[in-house]
């Protein structure tokens, strides 16, 4: 391997960015996650310890259910300070994820951006880039940087670090989750970080009015060839009184099913626009061609997004027509999957 772009030398420049660094911007992808928030929020915390200035710059809405994360009063819902003299993005495998008037304010700052990810689809746009596409949350890889910033990890940083690991390791049932993994939960655990708060939050991630809303979705549920798809329409979230976060988890509930390989979800924005698609695998089948063939797709072998023109019914047919050419050419095969659950 290149010296120069071996991780723990780039993870050594990124740390000199930030020692050198005051008042440092944190960014993420829209519609964040647990692992989005709980990043961002564990290294705003971690920041502060240092002496820096950190805050978290986020324009949507915070997720039911993600409310415990320590720090969450602390979010700026504006742009950026153009007194900011670093950025940070964490858990955005591209800027288009970031959104457009914030990643626009971040170039306007004319400051050293350092990307902190995990997403094997992540394209390198920062100046420095820490992606490992090894680790299962961006979490892990916020909790690597403290380590060679040696910096003491509170329990609000430790909760919110907890909670990326355990939402995107989906409460450590995925094949990514590794001994790695949950040396860095324990590691976490020990710093003071709840897990049974996490978990709590964890399972109580949907209200009701989401279990009506998936219950319709199921209904109108397709499946061919183990490929299982529904779709979501405005109308469905009038009915039900939910919006888009509700249908969080319904791709996944999905494919837990057993002769289930690959599901989609195609969500109308209740808005209007582009259809948003959501799209989830077994080991052993890579999703990333299929995101990669749409304008704003990426993601991880088994879980990708992506968006397609509407209207939802023609969404639907391109993107199936689109997976199932990609499934006969063998685009999709990933081989042996890297971590086997056994
Ligand atoms: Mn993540």
């Amino acid at each position: 391997m290149n010296p120069a772009s071996s991780p723990s030398t780039v993870l050594d420049q990124i740390t000199g960015y930030i020692r050198q660094a005051h008042r440092i911007a944190i960014v993420t992808h829209e519609r964040p996650d647990a692992d989005a928030l709980g990043s961002s929020l564990g290294l705003a915390h971690i920041l502060r310890q240092m002496g820096k200035e950190a805050i978290v710059y986020l324009l949507d809405s915070i997720p039911f259910g993600l409310n415990f994360l320590p720090g969450l009063d602390q979010i700026v819902a504006a742009l950026p300070d153009p007194e900011t003299d670093l950025v940070i993005a964490v858990d955005a495998g591209e800027p288009s994820q970031i959104g457009l008037p914030l990643y626009d304010a971040v170039r306007h700052l004319r400051v050293p951006l350092l990307v902190v990810d995990h997403h094997e689809s992540n394209t390198g746009y920062g100046h420095l880039n820490i992606v490992f596409p090894q680790k299962a949350s961006t979490a892990e890889v916020v909790l690597t940087l403290a380590q060679a910033l040696d910096v003491p990890i509170d329990p609000s940083a430790a909760t919110c670090l907890l909670a990326g690991i355990v939402f995107d390791t989906r409460a450590f049932a995925t094949p990514d989750t590794r001994p790695e993994t949950l040396r860095a939960a324990a590691c976490l655990m020990e710093r003071g970080g709840s897990l049974y708060e996490v978990m709590t939050a964890y399972r109580g991630q949907h209200p009701l009015k989401a279990l009506r809303l998936w219950g319709e979705a199921l209904t109108r549920m397709e499946v061919r060839d183990g490929i299982a798809w529904t779709s979501i329409s405005r109308e469905m979230y009038r009915a039900t009184g939910t919006t888009m976060e509700d249908t969080e988890g319904l791709a996944n509930f999905i494919l837990d099913a057993a002769d289930v390989r690959i599901s989609l979800v195609f969500r109308e924005r209740p808005e209007g626009g582009m259809i948003r698609i959501s799209a989830r695998a077994k080991p052993g089948i890579n999703l990333v061609p299929l995101a990669r063939s749409f304008p704003t797709g990426g993601g991880h072998k088994m879980a990708v997004g992506f968006e397609a023109n509407p209207p939802l019914e023609e969404a639907v047919r391109t993107t199936i027509a689109c997976l199932e050419e990609l499934r006969r050419s063998g685009q999709l095969d990933d081989g042996q999957p890297e971590w086997t659950a056994s």
